[in-house]
């Protein structure tokens, strides 16, 4: 009897544990709220042009109304999944290609991605990330083209629904138009322990359901890009003395030669 009621106790301890676990978290980057966290991943707003901070490498381009869901895959041409939009835009990624957009924000390491949405201006400009799912495999997945079988792409290293069914909302009206980006998704690096530099990483996502929102998806595609960063180059300055002296070598053949001609002349 004493065994039965610490394994009634057990469970109910259990039960308030996941029940206090399980949050549903809504980040809303429209209107002034700039950044919010889900699962332990950063959803941040920027209207900044992405290119002056670092090379954008986009990988994967959604597109269907008034929802759309897709992931990344080299398989998509021809036989695009899902809403994937084919062409050279949607392909397979590396985890190396992924190590490559490191950056560290109060001591924790995290991967930089960029979410470019393209919605319409005025009433439509609305749009909601519903799933975020990354996958790694140490081989190149099968071709997924049913929800159900997304555990096909690998071993599971982020899902924003982890703690409940959460969403980013998000406002194409906030950003500039074609060009500049929309939201910089951080994952955190500690997700991917034991991924090797040579596996695949699948992202997928789904948008545009919460429709009484008016957040649904239309317009122009979806892109989720790799932020690499910048690896520093010589300055001018350092180059300048041997660019110099180059020039000056050049100019001396040339008045040379401009000289012997004349005197063949
Ligand atoms: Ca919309
Ligand atoms: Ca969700
Ligand atoms: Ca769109």
């Amino acid at each position: 009897m004493i065994h039965l009621n610490w394994a009634r106790l057990a469970i109910a301890a259990a039960s308030i544990a996941a029940a206090g676990l399980s949050q549903a978290t809504v980040v809303d980057l429209t209107g002034s709220n700039d950044s919010g966290t889900i699962a332990g991943a950063q959803f941040v707003f920027t209207d900044q042009q992405p290119t002056g901070t670092g090379v954008i490498d986009p990988f994967l381009r959604l597109q269907a109304t008034p929802n759309e869901e897709g992931y990344n895959t080299s398989l998509a041409t021809p036989a695009a999944p899902f809403d994937d939009k084919a062409g050279v835009w949607t392909h397979d990624v590396r985890y190396s290609d992924l190590q490559q957009s490191t950056v560290s924000i109060g001591g924790t390491q995290y991967f930089k991605l960029l979410l470019d949405i393209n919605e319409p201006a005025g009433s439509k400009s609305l749009i909601s990330l519903d799933s975020l799912q990354i996958y790694t495999s140490a081989t190149a997945a099968p071709l997924v083209t049913d929800v159900s079988n997304l555990n096909s792409l690998g071993t599971l290293r982020y899902n924003i629904d982890a703690g409940g069914d959460s969403y980013v909302l998000l406002d194409a009206a906030r950003n500039h138009g074609s060009g500049s980006g929309d939201m910089y998704a951080y994952i955190p690096v500690s997700n991917f322990a034991g991924t090797l530099a040579d596996d695949y990483v699948y992202l997928y996502s789904r948008f545009g359901d919460q429709q009484t929102a008016d957040a649904t998806s239309e317009g122009g595609f979806e892109e989720w890009a790799i932020v690499r960063n910048v690896t520093p180059v010589p300055e001018m300055s350092a180059l300048f003395p041997i660019v110099g002296l180059l020039v000056a070598i050049a100019s001396t053949n040339i008045l040379r030669r401009r000289k012997m001609a004349k005197v063949l002349g």
